[in-house]
């Protein structure tokens, strides 16, 4: 059991006002391996205080010193590569494999893509005697979650600091490992005191503190679209900008000519990437009437065929556990939903896979005949279980994968024209055709209940800035 007791407040390691603690357990022995210190308001309230004080300064810093300090932050991220891909793997149980080619690249990846935004961007226009001026918004709070925990963290804090801003970060007090080792990057890149400020905690006790703090000019949330109502109600009476990125239950479209065993195959793999715990997974999986036998003949061959495995040892495609007790209960009790409602059980189902007693390990899962209604296509999960949807026609299908409250992704299969014009029928902030890659410098958000505004890219950079109109203006 390792303690990590402080918080990082104006540049230094500091303890908490009043010591409380908790464990931070390993999902897959379901035994606590570290301590970490529970906030309150006063710890906010001190951490609020030195970005607010960070800010005149470091809002007035060079573009090229700030690009420079992402370049170092991306070096340092670098080099601490290896812990930062452990304290992932301990803390929610990512396969190593995993941590390495996906969670700590996806993080680093912000800070450069940033770095290269921030140097080619224009800060002012004129128009006529009107000039625009982009200015920072001021002080940030953040709270993110911990199914992609560096990542969530790395693409806000990369364009706050391009933008100028300065920040207190809540991270998930379920994965808060990486973000102390994150934190320790920033110190020794060099970012000046108060400019970044970290303090762990719960929802209720800082998240809710931070949202509703007069001196904090923007939240930006990360999680469920239950936490992210409560920031936003919290942030309203003091006017300030909130940006979410809440939940999911994106579609995918596989068109009648699509290679079926390309789309259907692929589209299970990439559910059950990270244990299906992704914001933009492609959880309802829409097949033509007369294509289902054979799209559930390759769904279970590929279901069965991604192993589940101990974060440490999994190869690659290999699955870990579920990231904590409370997420995996949910899925078990989703999956045991989807008998009960009468979907068709393909392939997983309830219980460990054979050769786990521990761990939140969770089989993976595919259910056939799925309809709209049922709980399993409204509900986000947020494990490694798809749904198979039949339609008569793509209209059908276009208006079922519609019929959501969320809109954050969605992604078709097939011949480019026809992938194309149905990509732009979808009503999501991101559409992925034919297995394409994530790109970071392609804005990422939703439609709906699925949130607010933009990350990643230019356009998340720009949700940091405020717009000055100078009207009359002539060129001294
Ligand atoms: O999330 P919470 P949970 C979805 C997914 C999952 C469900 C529940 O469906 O099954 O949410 O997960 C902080 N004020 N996603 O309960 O509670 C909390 O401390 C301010 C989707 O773990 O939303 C943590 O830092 N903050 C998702 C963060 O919110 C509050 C990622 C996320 O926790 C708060 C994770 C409050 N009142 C879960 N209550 C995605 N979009 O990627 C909690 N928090």
């Amino acid at each position: 059991m390792k303690d990590y007791l402080k918080f990082y407040i104006n540049g230094e390691w500091v303890d908490p006002v009043e010591p409380r603690t908790l464990d931070v357990e390993n999902p897959a022995t379901e035994e606590p391996f570290a301590r970490i210190s529970l906030g309150s308001k006063a710890d906010v309230d001190k951490a609020v205080a030195a970005a607010k004080a960070a800010f005149p300064s470091f809002s007035q810093t060079s573009v090229e010193y700030r690009a420079d300090l992402l370049d170092k932050i991306t070096a340092g991220l670098q080099k601490r590569m290896p812990d930062l891909a452990s304290a992932i793997s301990d803390e929610m149980g990512a396969p190593m494999w995993l941590a390495n080619a996906a969670q700590v690249p996806a993080g680093m990846g912000h800070f450069a893509t940033t770095a290269a935004i921030l140097r080619g961007y224009e800060w002012e226009e004129l128009k006529g005697t009107t000039l625009l001026r982009k200015e920072a918004i001021g002080v940030c709070g953040f709270i993110t979650p911990w199914n992609w925990p560096l990542n969530q963290i790395a693409c806000k804090v990369a364009p706050a600091l391009a933008a100028g801003c300065t920040m207190v970060l809540k991270p998930s007090e379920i994965a808060p490992l990486d973000a102390l080792i994150f934190a320790e990057v920033l110190h020794e890149a060099g970012v000046p005191k108060g400019v970044f400020n970290l303090v762990n905690g719960d929802g209720p006790s800082v998240g809710a503190v931070l949202s509703g703090h007069p001196d904090v000019d923007m939240m930006s949330f990360t999680g469920s679209t239950r936490a992210g109502v409560l920031v936003a109600q919290a942030a309203a009476p003091t006017v300030k900008r909130v940006a979410q990125e809440l939940g999911g239950k994106s579609p995918n479209i596989v068109l009648p000519n699509a290679d079926l065993e390309k789309a259907v195959g692929g589209g299970v793999r990439q559910m059950m990437t990270n244990t299906g715990q992704s914001c933009n997974a492609p959880s309802r999986m829409f097949v033509q009437k007369d294509q289902q036998a054979d799209a559930i003949k390759i769904a279970k061959a590929a279901a069965e065929s991604v192993k589940v495995m101990m974060p440490g040892e999994a190869t690659p495609g290999a699955i870990g556990p579920i990231s904590n007790g409370s997420q995996f209960q949910k899925v078990q009790d989703l999956i045991q939903k989807g008998i009960d409602e009468g979907a068709t059980l393909v392939a997983g189902g309830t219980g460990r896979p054979e050769g786990f007693n521990k761990g939140y390990f969770t089989r993976p899962t595919v259910f056939a005949d799925v309809t709209n209604d049922m709980t399993i296509a409204r509900e986000e999960i947020f494990g490694p279980v798809l749904c198979i949807l039949p339609y008569d026609t793509l209209e059908d299908a276009i208006s079922m994968a519609n019929d959501t409250v969320y809109g954050l992704a969605g992604y078709v299969q097939g011949p480019e024209k026809e992938a194309n014009e149905v990509a732009n029928k979808i009503r999501a902030g991101q559409i992925l055709v034919n297995g394409a890659n994530p790109d970071f410098s392609a804005p990422f958000g939703g439609y709906g209940q699925s949130g607010n505004g933009r990350e990643w890219g230019e356009l998340g950079f720009e949700e940091f800035l405020e717009t000055k109109a100078v009207i009359g203006y002539k060129a001294a």
